[in-house]
């Protein structure tokens, strides 16, 4: 018997989720991700697909899962590779079909090269095909070849379905985000003037891969003025005597991400000017930490954080105008030249998880419980930005702190609160292990 993630129970619960809201004769193709080349041969390591995990656990390459549910019979088919010796002596064990039947919460397992033949007969009897698209060309095009008729988004129902965790997720997660915080202090813990950036991300990956958890992300670690990219990811500086080190990294388990930034002074003492904006940022934070609660619409989070933000960047001189100007009508005012992104998104499977909320047109989900999403504003004060005025003593700064956060009945439970934040915590452990 394979060992799934989950108990088969629930993810035969998932199935009966999506069978029900499906229209009758559908057809449901989620087909893996394709392995990706790196260098000649050789192969980025593989992830599989989000939803083919969700659905089934299964995460072997070049495998597709279909649902059929045609005149109120349903069944769950998984096309997979067959046994090959000789391809398993060089690329490992291979699950096959009896495994794949025998061990997975599925009905049929299928030779992967029986699909083109399984799917002509099975768009016979169908009339609505759902197919998530662009994850594997190959079926894609096949599928288009085949079928005449719309093809429509599998995601309108999966998505909906993933945004709101069970407790056995729940679980996972909380593991995943213990395990970055446990790496958040470590790294905490060995820092020190001069250090390379590439130090601390090694000193994290070290605690990830002894936790058997893998980045859920390309770690961010930032120092000084590389804090303020948001998207920093070369790690390749010097860490120099009173600056800050920004790190944003989180890891994986089972899938599972975390996703957790932390930022803190390099030799283990806040300047003043340094002060400032952390406790500006911790403060905007913990107030977008409470507006996380069941039935608040998605922008309110990130509208108590632009409240602090605004306010404080208008106490600490920083911004010369009114309130109302500085927030904006549609929290688009001037506090967004230093607090440029969002206040946070969906966690899940997938570190930017699907289920909306992130920047852009529509209004995004009500926060509901059993949801989990990422708190984590910002404030980037870059010395090389000529476009803006960057008060001097504040140059070269960017501060942010992102926790996980649960959406409970009751309100928000962050799950990364093994992870210090404050200014005398933070004091404290910087350096201690050196
Ligand atoms: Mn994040």
């Amino acid at each position: 018997m394979a060992d799934t993630v989950f108990e088969h129970s629930e993810y035969r619960r998932r199935h009966e989720e999506l069978i029900q809201q499906l229209p009758p004769n559908s057809l449901v193709i989620i087909p893996n991700n394709v392995p990706k080349t790196r260098s000649n041969d050789t192969k980025y390591p593989f992830r599989a697909n989000s939803y083919l995990m969700y659905l089934s656990g299964w995460e072997e390459s070049n495998s597709i899962l279909t649902i059929t549910k045609i005149s109120n019979q349903t069944t769950i088919t998984l096309f997979v590779k067959p046994r090959n010796t000789e391809s398993e002596i060089w690329e490992g064990r291979i699950v096959g079909i009896e495994g794949a039947k025998n061990g997975w919460p599925i009905d049929k397992a299928v030779p992967i090269s029986d699909f083109e033949s399984v799917l002509s007969d099975s768009f016979k009897q169908i009339s609505n095909l759902f197919l998530l698209k662009d994850i594997n060309m190959k079926i894609d095009s096949i599928v288009n070849d085949l079928w005449d008729g719309d093809i429509s988004d599998p995601c309108v129902y999966l998505d909906k379905m993933r945004t709101i965790k069970s407790p056995a997720e729940i679980e996972l997660m909380q593991s995943s985000s213990s395990i970055a915080c446990e790496a958040h202090i470590l790294a905490m813990s060995i820092s020190k003037p001069r250090i390379g950036e590439w130090e601390i991300q090694a000193s994290m990956e070290n605690h990830f891969t002894r936790n058997r958890s893998v980045n859920s992300y390309n770690p961010i670690v930032g120092g000084g003025d590389n804090a303020t990219i948001l998207h920093y990811s070369s790690n390749s500086n010097h860490i120099e005597d009173n600056e800050l080190v920004l790190v944003d990294a989180g890891c994986e388990i089972s899938g599972y991400a975390s996703d957790i930034t932390r930022t803190w002074p390099v030799n283990g003492k806040f300047t003043e000017p340094q002060r400032e904006i952390y406790e500006l940022v911790l403060e905007a934070q913990i107030s977008a930490i409470k507006a996380c609660q069941p039935g608040s619409s998605w922008e309110s989070m990130h509208r108590a954080a632009s409240e602090v933000i605004s306010k404080g960047l208008i106490d600490l001189g920083v911004l010369k105008c009114s309130l109302e100007e500085a927030l904006g009508k549609n929290l688009d005012g001037e506090f967004r030249k230093f607090f440029m992104h969002g206040t946070g998104h969906m966690l899940g499977l997938d570190v930017h998880d699907v289920g909306g909320g992130r920047q852009g047109g529509n209004p995004g989900p009500t926060l509901s419980p059993g949801m989990i999403v990422t708190v984590e504003p910002g404030l980037y004060f870059a010395s090389w930005r000529e476009d803006i005025e960057i008060p001097e003593k504040y140059s070269g700064i960017g501060v942010r702190i992102e926790d996980d956060v649960l959406i409970t009945e009751s309100g928000p439970l962050v799950l990364t609160d093994g992870c210090p934040k404050t200014i005398d915590e933070i004091e404290s452990i910087v350096g201690s292990a050196l």
